[in-house]
């Protein structure tokens, strides 16, 4: 059966600021926590990534070329405040509106977020968004944007509340790479986040300001390892950390009851207490019906074990399988699966967890409106043989999530688009350069783009709509193939 994707679908591809931008301290910048992170750790930077701040009207014209309708980009706060409040860099405005009229003039869709793991560094070195002053600067900078952008009809708060935390908190990948699993943190940097992200809702609808918004999550669903209950009762508590609590609070405005459950068993045998401020959920209860769509970032799925030993981690950034290990005191043991592949960096391939996940929001939030799937994709090494990458694992993986996806729409959940990630070769956050995503090679060296066999790929599948082992534009590929190579 050939499944197909509605008419008006958006076929995108995502990027963020930090992570193709390059020019770090270019045009007046602000830096941001990670450039002196990244020095420090010395095994790869953000500079030039893929310098998307010259080379931008090379992939706007690549992404109408393959057929690309959207792009997902973030504005680099400190761009725009060097240091997050205060003093505007007019250059950095500039840079993005001309971003935005090339974009326009290719006639490419485009969903801005605001935040996208790059806090400005004088505002991240006093707490990041463990402090409330941070939240008063995000509103601020957001309200500059809505004031200023007006050519952008798609707002993102955030991408990825529960990374950010995670990251930053537990598991201790992202700066200030001094903290590790401190789940109070965490919790009290995901409500804060959230807090954050429903003041500038309200800011936008209640200025009246034209487009939508919403927000990006990162959601990984977890399944049980086994049928014991205990594994059962494991799941459920990795589950109420990383999707309900923020689909809570975006949805309900508030924590149910439990969700509530869950973090007080957590917090229990982790030894501390949570509380929130009542106030913060009039804020949210206010914004929770008014999120135009929801942004969802699903790679992966998760499968959990009872574990009540200590917290112990071990993050795979470098690529070699069956390294990285997750264990978290009084949540559980995310375990690998018999028979479940995975990439080279233990990221679990499941398609059906993307129609799993699709159904329940319908069922669970049924106030969602629309959804974007804001980011998808495989991490691979590319291999670059005569300008030619054959990805053909990484068609099969978007083949596979796509047609989940397909399933889901036809079953009554409305989804407008998809955002693979990413559109050009990027840099990764804590695995540097060999972990490739993107439909177009990036040469880091000389910065020359190679569309790989999938950008052929998706362009058929942009013109058709229709989910195929290969279309038209795939012999262009192969013939190209034989061309190069005689073979
Ligand atoms: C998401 C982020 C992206 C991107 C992607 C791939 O979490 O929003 O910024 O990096 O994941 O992750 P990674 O680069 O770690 O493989």
């Amino acid at each position: 059966m050939i499944r197909t994707l509605p008419e008006d679908f958006i076929f995108g591809g995502a990027t963020a600021a930090y992570q193709c931008e390059g020019a770090t301290a270019l045009d007046g910048k602000g830096p941001v926590a990670w450039d002196e992170f990244l020095e420090r750790q010395g095994r790869f930077k953000g500079e030039p990534a893929s310098d998307f701040y010259h080379q931008y009207p090379v992939d706007l014209e690549l992404c109408e070329q393959f057929g690309l309708n959207g792009i997902r980009l973030s504005i680099a706060w400190s761009r725009i405040f060097p240091n997050g409040t205060g003093e505007v860099n007019w250059k950095g405005v500039q840079f993005y509106h001309d971003v935005l009229a090339e974009a326009k003039k290719r006639g490419i869709q485009v969903f801005v977020t605001l935040h996208h793991f790059d806090t400005p560094k004088a505002l991240f070195d006093e707490g990041d968004f463990l402090n409330p002053k941070t939240i008063d600067a995000f509103v601020d900078y957001a309200r500059f944007c809505f004031e200023e952008f007006k050519e952008v009809e798609n707002w993102s708060t955030f991408n990825e509340i529960y990374p950010v935390a995670t990251n930053q908190y537990l598991i201790g990948t992202f700066p200030p790479g001094t903290i590790k699993y401190d789940l109070k943190k965490t919790i009290q940097c995901l409500h804060n986040m959230m807090l954050a992200h429903a003041k500038v809702v309200n800011l936008f609808k209640d200025g009246g300001y034209a487009g939508k918004i919403g927000v990006v999550h990162s959601l990984e669903n977890k399944y049980p390892a086994s049928d014991d209950p205990k594994d059962v009762h494991a799941a459920f508590l990795d589950d109420a950390l990383s999707i309900r609590f923020l689909l809570d609070a975006t949805y309900l405005g508030r924590y149910s009851d439990e969700t509530m459950r869950a973090l007080d068993e957590i917090s229990k045998e982790n030894g501390f207490e949570i509380s929130f401020d009542e106030a913060d959920f009039a804020e949210m209860e206010k914004a929770k019906d008014r999120n135009d769509y929801l942004g969802i970032n699903h790679y992966q799925v998760h499968f959990v074990k009872d574990y009540h030993g200590e917290t112990a981690i071990h993050h795979n950034g470098t690529g070699d399988k069956g390294t990285g290990s997750y264990k978290v005191k009084g949540i559980g043991e995310r375990i690998y699966k018999e028979g479940i592949e995975r990439t080279d960096w233990d990221w679990l391939i499941y398609p059906q967890g993307m129609y799993d996940l699709m159904m329940r929001i319908k069922t669970d939030y049924p106030n969602y409106k629309e959804i974007y799937i804001t980011e998808n994709g495989m991490g691979y090494k590319d291999t670059f043989e005569n300008g030619l990458i054959d990805d053909e694992p990484r068609i099969d993986y978007v083949k596979k999530y796509l047609s989940a996806l397909a399933d889901a729409i036809q079953d009554g959940v409305n989804v407008k688009g998809y955002f693979l990630w990413s559109l050009m070769d990027v840099f990764s956050w804590s695995n540097g350069y060999n972990k490739r995503y993107g439909l177009f090679y990036v040469d880091f060296d000389d910065q020359k783009r190679y569309p790989k066999k999938s950008a052929y790929w998706y362009k058929g599948l942009a013109r058709t709509k229709e989910i195929r082992d290969s279309y038209p534009e795939s012999e262009a590929y192969q013939k190209e193939y034989l061309e190069k190579t005689g073979r």
